[in-house]
């Protein structure tokens, strides 16, 4: 048995349009659902305003100017050996408001270019369709993945990508983390997942289900005309991973665990077999939810199945069952608990290496399809110390612990993985908060939370460590 992961082994790093390219506003881009997203903080979501109101800082329009400063950034990634490296193609580059028919010149050429920067090194693009930047004025107009005609403007954005695409991208996702709007009753998943404001009083859970619905039907449009486009093409799905644990064995706390499990990764269960799980029929039967399913979209998804599962992990999750009721309806919002055995971020974001190994085998017994880890991280405070360096020995333990886990699931379990990119391999604007001190990166970059800062880039500890793990395939970490 060999020791080692296989050769081809993809190592990179992540990130996303709307969280580092800045630029919100040139060479025709359209404004996104990320261009109206205050700040947050470690406890609390940002606000998302209704349009850009005069006053209120937004730190994606500048994120970290990466639009600008791509080739200087694609060099430190080719320094440390990316032989990969994740990013998405904000939409509201290339559809500025989401429903013209024609796509933006200048948007199609800024990809072009960047992609051309990857393979100029050797590194794989590794490209999302949509990772939460819809055009905002498809939120306005149309009520965002409400409305079914969504559908179409997605598809034509991803042809428009596809063909444009298809000799310098060979592996694509469609939405990133579709699960996360799981969560219906915050309000930021449904926004960044699918451009829904919610009205006081409306059934939440109902609309989600309908707008996940759209969603995968134009996920699985997408992954067949890719097919068409490009037979050698590998189109994905991606899901935010983090098992959710029984706080005991209690029955009842065992059929809670797996109730919350089965409804936060349902979409997957659509993406890779095609069709919908019968508990969930059953649960709309039940609810008396009216969803706007028909033969056609059936037979689509029957038709799109993806080719492997993208996924990011961060964290586990621990659930127990309210004492007296055998409701097992899932609530993310209230129902999760402190899981004792293991450590929090200062996010208090759940720190477990093993949960990563448990997921691999959990999805690939699920499933029995390529794997790809394209995020994973620990988002934390950096201080530049008085040697003008970041020693973030933290972040290296993170990474080290979960790579020593990925290898067990590849190595001793057989775990079919492509590759493994961790996420924010350059300091940018945290999704789920809008700051910029919520850092993952191995290359610190010079700015806070309120937009200071000079922008310069610098390498931490993290970034000749990971250099090292890189050229030894994980042999040495
Ligand atoms: P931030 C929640 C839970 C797990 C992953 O997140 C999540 C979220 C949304 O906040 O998002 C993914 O920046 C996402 C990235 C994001 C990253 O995880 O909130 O795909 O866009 O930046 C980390 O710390």
């Amino acid at each position: 048995m060999s020791n080692s992961l296989p050769d081809h082994f993809l190592w990179g790093g992540a990130v996303a349009a709307h969280q580092l390219e800045g630029a919100w506003d040139v060479d025709g881009k359209g404004i996104s659902v990320a261009d109206v997203m205050t700040v947050g903080g470690p406890d609390h979501y940002r606000s998302i305003t209704k349009g850009i109101i005069a006053g209120e800082y937004y730190p994606n329009h500048e994120g970290i100017d990466f639009y600008h400063r791509y080739k200087a950034d694609i060099a430190l990634f080719a320094e440390m050996g990316f032989t990969c490296f994740r990013t998405s193609i904000a939409w509201t580059r290339i559809f500025p408001k989401g429903d013209e028919t024609e796509p933006n010149e200048p948007g199609l050429q800024f990809y072009d270019d960047l992609f051309d920067e990857c393979l100029k090194y050797g590194i794989e693009p590794i490209v999302t369709l949509s990772h939460f930047e819809m055009p905002y004025a498809l939120v306005e107009n149309y009520g965002g993945f409400r409305n079914r005609q969504t559908i179409d403007f997605f598809e034509r954005f991803a042809t428009a990508c596809l063909t444009r695409f298809h000799t310098k991208v060979k592996h694509w996702m469609t939405f990133n983390e579709i699960n996360n709007q799981a969560n219906f009753n915050e309000d930021f998943a449904p926004f960044t997942n699918s451009g829904i404001y919610y009205e006081a009083g409306e059934n939440r859970e109902e609309i989600m289900y309908q707008a996940a619905h759209y969603e995968l039907v134009a996920s699985a449009k997408v992954v067949k005309i890719g097919h068409e486009i490009n037979p050698d093409l590998e189109i994905g799905c991606m899901i935010a991973m983090g098992p959710i644990y029984p706080q005991t064995c209690h029955p009842k706390d065992i059929i809670m665990a797996q109730k919350a499990m089965e409804h936060r990764y349902y979409f997957a269960d659509v993406h890779v077999h095609g069709t919908y799980p019968e508990w969930l029929k059953k649960e709309w039967t039940r609810k008396g939810y009216q969803l706007d399913i028909t033969e056609n979209d059936l037979a689509i998804l029957e038709n799109g199945t993806v080719d492997y599962i993208g996924l990011s992990y961060y964290m586990s999750f621990a659930i127990k069952h309210t004492p007296g009721s055998d409701n097992f309806d899932y609530d993310e919002s209230t129902q999760l608990v402190r899981n004792e055995y293991v450590k929090a971020s200062d996010w208090g974001w759940q720190i477990d290496p093993e949960g990563l190994r448990y997921t691999l085998n959990w999805l690939t017994d699920m499933y029995h399809l390529p794997l790809f880890i394209v995020e994973n991280g620990f988002g934390a405070y950096d201080k530049v110390d008085d040697d003008g360096q970041v020693h973030d020995t933290y972040r290296i333990d993170y990474l080290k612990a979960h790579i020593i886990e990925m290898k067990k699931a590849v190595i001793e379990d057989g775990v079919d993985l492509i590759g493994y990119t961790p996420w924010g391999c350059i300091d940018l604007v945290s999704a789920g908060t809008g700051e910029m001190e919520k850092r993952y990166g191995f290359i610190y970059v010079d700015k806070d939370n309120a937009g200071n800062g000079s922008l310069e880039r610098s390498k931490k500890d993290s970034f000749y460590w990971y250099q090292t793990v890189i050229s030894s395939n994980g042999d040495t970490l």
